[in-house]
């Protein structure tokens, strides 16, 4: 009985977790769910070269009754809950549904554990967003720190978190969240700034066309997606249900990832302008980068950075991806094998 259940599979970090665990010879039988659509969706798994090992399950998550069946007769030793609307910008703009997938179907999958199957091991995707807009510059973020959030995305996923630790708490069943801060790589969807930024140099430097971009002054903790899905099966693999904050511990403003890409890419910039006007241009004064405000959100988390020291002594995590190598692997594949993960 080495059943585990993933939901998201076809998302980014559906993908490389689910290399990794076939990776462990441990017999892993992965039920992978995810759901039609009318383009391919396992684009992702394609890339990996895993499609044919998983077990796909063509479900929503808003199908409550199908979800309690299937842990009900797959029995899983462990779950993962990566299903997600998870981009934020949208969530602002279709916000029920974002709590319909974000919040209630992970209600429904922790009552369906605690009915059916209470053995299963539960990882619940939980988000730095729920951290909001922090008022104190440089205050990096632990498990004990406040909670501010400010969009229908992590407002959700807030409500999410405290229902797996209640259900951990109540009722005695192994569910963790993991607080994991911006992780990134080449299988990131196209919408999210990392994998706009690295598209978006790569058609520039093919073919001049500019790329246009939101707020410029955002910082982030980005990290690498592959290394954070192992922390998700170490943190079930612990003796005792918790929470953990992955990040890298390092924060880089979205110019600035801007600029590491350019020099990777031997595109030479100069910033000029402010607000709305300001830009980069190349050598010969040609807009490389636009700013619109149509990529601004209505209120946006402008400060994150991570305090893993948690994780660090429980589950000997260490970021050992620099920005440069994470932006470095992005251009690399987006220039040998680019395709749309939108
Ligand atoms: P992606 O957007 O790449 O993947 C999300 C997955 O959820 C996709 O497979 C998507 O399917 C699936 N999904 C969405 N809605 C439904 C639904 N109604 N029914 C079934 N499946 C659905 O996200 P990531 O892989 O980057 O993130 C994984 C999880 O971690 C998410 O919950 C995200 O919110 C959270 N998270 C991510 C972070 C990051 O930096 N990547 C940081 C912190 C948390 P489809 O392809 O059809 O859209
Ligand atoms: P985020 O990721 O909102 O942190 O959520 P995203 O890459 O979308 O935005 C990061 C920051 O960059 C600013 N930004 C832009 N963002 C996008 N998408 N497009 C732009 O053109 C642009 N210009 C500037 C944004 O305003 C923002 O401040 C991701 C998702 O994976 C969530 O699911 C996850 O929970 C969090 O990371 C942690």
């Amino acid at each position: 009985m080495n059943n585990i259940i993933i939901t998201g599979v076809t998302g980014q970090d559906g993908a490389y977790l689910s290399r990794y665990l076939l990776s462990k010879n441990n017999n892993y039988k992965i039920y992978g769910i995810f759901r039609r659509t009318s383009l391919d969706p396992l684009q992702r798994l394609k890339i990996l070269g895993i499609h044919k090992y998983i077990n796909l399950l063509d479900v929503d998550l808003a199908e409550h009754n199908r979800i309690n069946y299937l842990i009900k007769t797959i029995k899983p030793i462990m779950f993962f809950n990566l299903a997600a609307m998870s981009f934020v910008g949208y969530s602002y703009d279709n916000p029920i549904y974002t709590d319909q997938i974000n919040n209630l179907a992970v209600l429904n999958i922790l009552e369906s554990i605690k009915f059916n199957w209470p053995k299963t091991r539960f990882y619940q995707a939980s988000s730095s967003e729920m951290y909001g807009d922090i008022k104190k510059k440089n205050s990096k973020l632990s498990e004990n720190s406040k909670f501010n959030p400010i969009s229908p995305y992590s407002i959700s996923k807030l409500s999410a978190y405290y229902y797996t630790k209640m259900y951990r708490k109540s009722y005695k069943i192994f569910a963790s969240n993991g607080i994991l801060f911006n992780h990134e790589g080449p299988l990131r969807g196209d919408q999210f700034v990392t994998k706009k930024i690295i598209k978006g140099l790569v058609i520039y430097k093919k073919k001049g066309i500019p790329l246009t971009l939101g707020n410029l002054y955002s910082k982030r903790d980005w990290g690498n997606a592959e290394d954070y899905v192992k922390m998700m099966y170490k943190i079930l693999r612990l003796p005792k249900p918790d929470d953990f904050v992955i990040a890298s511990e390092r924060q880089y403003s979205v110019k600035r990832f801007v600029d590491i890409a350019c020099e990777l890419l031997k595109i030479k910039i100069k910033w000029q302008g402010k607000g709305l006007k300001e830009k980069a241009v190349n050598e010969k004064g040609k807009s490389v980068i636009l700013v619109s405000k149509k990529f601004f959100r209505p209120l946006d988390v402008t400060n994150l950075i991570g305090d893993c020291s948690k994780a660090s002594k429980i589950l000997g995590w260490k970021s050992e991806t620099t920005i440069q190598k994470l932006i470095k692997n992005m251009i690399d594949a987006e220039l040998n094998n680019p395709v749309n993960l939108d």
